[in-house]
């Protein structure tokens, strides 16, 4: 596998980095990778111990006191740097998510690009790291405020997105001039690796400090030990809502800061009024992308009635022409699942929706025969079902589409909203009345809302996250970068007199 040699990452590697060096030589424990392609193990990759924990935590202490003293458009450049060095392994990283986390080769590749494109975004951002200046009340006086980092930032990643969702976060807390601690997955740690490893080539280039780009590698109790640390201001969390909830708790209780990009159970209203061709394709996309595994996927579809017999006919079609297999493959459009739990998770939602009485359409099976059966290939389904049953109402992170109906669009906005998650959304229509509600105050109660755009594949460029027990948070594009950053508000007198505000007549 070249691809491994040339992202460095054969045989055993240490899991724990503070820049180019690795630590963890001592390390018994280890996490073994496998490929859910075949099932075969890739490497392994060491756990960080509490001491090089420790070892990593202070390093990066000292790494601050330098990186925050660099102008931030010269932490722009070496983010550029970056950029252009994840250009340079583009082929050889994307290969790398596909064969560790199973997504497709196109999708690998986009997410490598999603990093780039987060690198180039933050160059620009490192020269607009803007505070207001506002009129003070009193005579010569100057009221401004400016932003500062906060200093060490946690970064917490799920296995779906191995390595875009860790850009996100840390281009931009970097050209805010924080340093950064990355526990990525236990399911994907070679990738936090290869990254790493990229990384280091420009901070060697540009004799930095260790100490600010720092990795881990771990389970929960490394997630605790970074949650619980009061050295580590800011925690941005990726993953289920149980973990961030725990999350959560954990920071709140120390009265930190936290991003969390937690769970979503997004859906699309799908009007009669619609360009149906357009949508069905959005729609397999966004059910079956990814195997269903992004925090993004279509997960409830919510259907006119007029037309939810056609529509549903015509995804059949559709999914039953979808190449399932290696996702190495170029015609493969459905990789594996990236576990067995996973795909146990999944029969067992099938198994529940259909005990609450709904209706398979398609799909559903494992399929473990011939050259699938080592790796964890399924067949995306497509079930009717009642939103508030309760399977519907949780996230299976598994391809399952479940078909809804709806007589008005009132009716179709209350359901749509009527879920726990509130990430991403979308609506089909040709119908501007029906648009602008869906967007409106009274439509979709989500972080992300689309008109004819599924709900998956979200650009760079805007804040991305969502309300409600998908946790709030808003990392990536528009002004997510201000979470990274503390405001900090100015005045300066430049008179000879001392007068205070709201006209306070103190005389000592
Ligand atoms: C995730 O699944 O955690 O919008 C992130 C999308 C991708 C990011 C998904 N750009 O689907």
């Amino acid at each position: 596998m070249d691809f491994l040699r040339k992202l460095g990452i054969e045989g055993t590697n240490s899991g724990t980095s503070t820049g180019q060096e690795f630590l963890g030589s001592g390390a018994k424990e280890k996490i073994a990778s496998y490929t859910p392609i075949d099932n075969t193990q890739i490497a392994d990759v060491t756990v960080t111990t509490r001491e090089e924990y420790e070892q990593v935590i202070g390093t990066a202490q000292e790494a601050f006191k330098e990186w925050r003293m660099i102008p931030a458009p010269k932490r722009g450049d070496i983010v550029r740097q970056i950029g252009d060095k994840l250009r340079e392994h583009k082929e050889y990283l994307g290969r790398l998510v596909t064969y560790e986390m199973g997504k497709i080769y196109q999708e690998g590749l986009g997410e490598v690009q999603e990093m780039i494109d987060i690198c180039d975004f933050a160059v620009g951002q490192s020269r607009m790291l803007y505070g207001k200046t506002m009129p003070s009340e009193r005579p010569r006086h100057r009221m401004y405020e400016q932003w500062h980092p906060l200093g060490l930032t946690g970064i917490i990643s799920a296995f779906n997105f191995p390595v875009a969702v860790y850009s996100w976060n840390a281009m931009i807390a970097a050209v805010a001039g924080n340093v950064m601690i990355w526990k990525g997955s236990e399911k994907t740690p070679l990738c936090g690796i290869a990254v790493q490893n990229i990384i280091a080539k420009v901070l060697k280039q540009n004799n930095l400090p260790e100490g600010i780009f720092n990795l881990v590698t771990g389970g929960r109790e490394v997630g605790e030990w970074m949650s619980s640390d009061e050295r580590i201001p800011l925690i941005s969390a990726t993953g289920s809502i149980r973990m961030g909830r725990e999350v959560a708790r954990t920071v709140a209780g120390r009265l930190g800061k936290t991003i969390l990009e937690l769970g979503g159970n997004n859906a699309i209203i799908v009007s009669r009024d619609t360009d149906l061709e357009m949508a069905a394709r959005a729609i397999a996309f966004g059910a079956v992308g990814t195997c269903g595994q992004r925090c993004t996927s279509t997960r409830r579809l919510i259907i006119h009635e007029e037309i939810f017999d056609t529509l549903k006919e015509r995804l059949v079609e559709i999914y039953r022409d979808i190449p399932i297999g290696n996702p190495l493959d170029n015609d493969t459009l459905v990789g594996p699942m990236i576990d067995q739990q996973a795909v146990d998770n999944m029969q067992q939602a099938l198994d529940e929706v259909q005990k609450e009485g709904g209706e398979l359409v398609y799909g559903g099976q494992v399929l473990d025969k011939n050259q699938l059966a080592e790796g964890h290939y399924v067949r995306p389904a497509i079930v009717t079902a009642q939103n508030d049953w309760d399977i519907v109402q949780e996230e299976t992170f598994a391809p399952i589409l479940y078909l809804i109906q709806y007589t008005d669009l009132d009716e179709a906005i209350t359901l749509h909203n009527d879920v726990r998650q509130g990430l991403s959304s979308s609506m089909f229509t040709l119908n501007l009345r029906e648009a602008e509600t869906f967007l409106s105050a009274r439509g979709s109660d989500c972080g992300i809302a689309n008109i004819n755009v599924g709900t998956s594949g979200a650009e760079i460029g805007g804040a991305f996250g969502g309300e409600k027990e998908t946790g709030g948070g808003r990392e990536s594009g528009s002004d997510a970068w201000k979470a990274y950053m503390r405001r900090q508000t100015n005045t300066i007198n430049w008179s000879d007199e001392l007068p205070l505000a709201q006209g306070i007549e103190f005389n000592v």
